[in-house]
């Protein structure tokens, strides 16, 4: 692990355009700050998917063609605080549906914490936490001939690349059979006026998460990374409709890593990317499910028209 973490960190300052990978804004820190963020009004996109889930939770069944009659295992990646799927679970439960709910997560806190809360509010719910990662957890999976619906939300998939994306649905698709589904959730493309506060929200709790990449560094890496020396500073177009977080050099300086034994040098107004967050339409979906398994069955979109779920299917 650390020396995957050492690797990413010193490729990704010594490329012409520096980057350092979003996954690792995820320590124990950086879960609270998510956390927090997810409760910020600025940002819409937990409230807007939230909103789908308790105001259309029939629609969601329909669409997914679920029946009382068939078992199906309900996946999802990615445990998070099982706010919006708790609203699936409740309506899945009082209609009798048979299913097993089986999240998957790297983090085994995060399953026991979501399996205690859905136990306590949910008794009758079968829960079968898998603690692994997605693609193997999914594989051991795969022998079961039942269908298979997963949940893949929060617009988590815009934290990658189009072309990662891509090759992550196509991987979940070999991974399951013909017929099961994929509800995906993503942020849909907006105006800057709306999704620029999401990512420079007024309480700074966005900024903090970004900068505590950099102290993260300095404690598992043995860095000295001046924090004050670095600002946050988020970009968006509509036009494009990716959000980019950037951490910039407020003055020419030099940072060492001892886990690395190396130092790096920074100008002044030099940014690192250190996560992007896609925004979404109909055409860049198509794009990127063109080469996978998958084709759109249905879309549920909130009151705003801010966020979709697709329904995808494999063929
Ligand atoms: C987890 N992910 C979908 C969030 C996003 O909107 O890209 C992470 C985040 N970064 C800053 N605010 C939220």
């Amino acid at each position: 692990m650390i020396k995957e973490f050492i690797k990413e960190i010193d490729e990704g300052l010594n490329s012409d355009s520096k980057t350092l990978p979003s996954k690792y804004l995820y320590d124990k820190k950086g879960d609270e700050l998510f956390v927090q963020i997810m409760h910020l009004p600025e940002y819409y996109v937990t409230r807007a998917e939230l909103e789908i889930f308790k105001e259309q939770t029939e629609n969601i069944i329909n669409a997914l063609q679920l029946n009382t009659n068939t078992y199906f295992e309900l996946i999802e990646l990615g445990a998070g605080d099982g706010l919006k799927t708790k609203e699936l679970l409740r309506c899945l439960d009082q209609g009798n549906y048979k299913f097993d709910y089986i999240p998957i997560d790297i983090s085994q806190n995060a399953l026991d914490k979501l399996e205690k809360s859905i136990n306590d509010e949910l008794p009758n719910v079968s829960v079968k936490k898998k603690q692994g990662d997605y693609f193997q957890v999914l594989k051991s999976l795969k022998n079961s001939q039942h269908l298979k619906v997963i949940l893949f939300l929060g617009s988590n998939l815009g934290n990658m690349s189009d072309k990662i994306a891509s090759e992550f649905i196509y991987k979940l698709g070999a991974n399951l059979h013909s017929n099961d589904m994929l509800f995906l959730g993503v942020d849909l493309i907006k105006s800057e006026s709306i999704v620029c506060p999401a990512y420079n929200d007024s309480k700074g709790i966005t900024r903090e998460f970004n900068l505590n990449l950099l102290n993260r560094i300095n404690i598992e890496l043995e860095a000295d990374f001046k924090i004050s020396n670095f600002s946050h500073i988020p970009e968006y177009y509509e036009t494009e409709g990716i959000a980019r977080s950037y951490l910039v050099s407020s003055k020419d300086q030099k940072v060492s890593i001892a886990r690395i034994g190396k130092t790096y040098n920074f100008v002044k107004g030099e940014k690192i990317l250190t996560e992007i967050s896609r925004k979404y339409n109909d055409e860049i979906i198509n794009s990127i499910i063109e080469d996978t398994d998958f084709f759109i069955a249905k879309k549920i979109v909130d009151s705003n028209n801010y966020f979709t779920n697709y329904v995808l299917c494999r063929s």
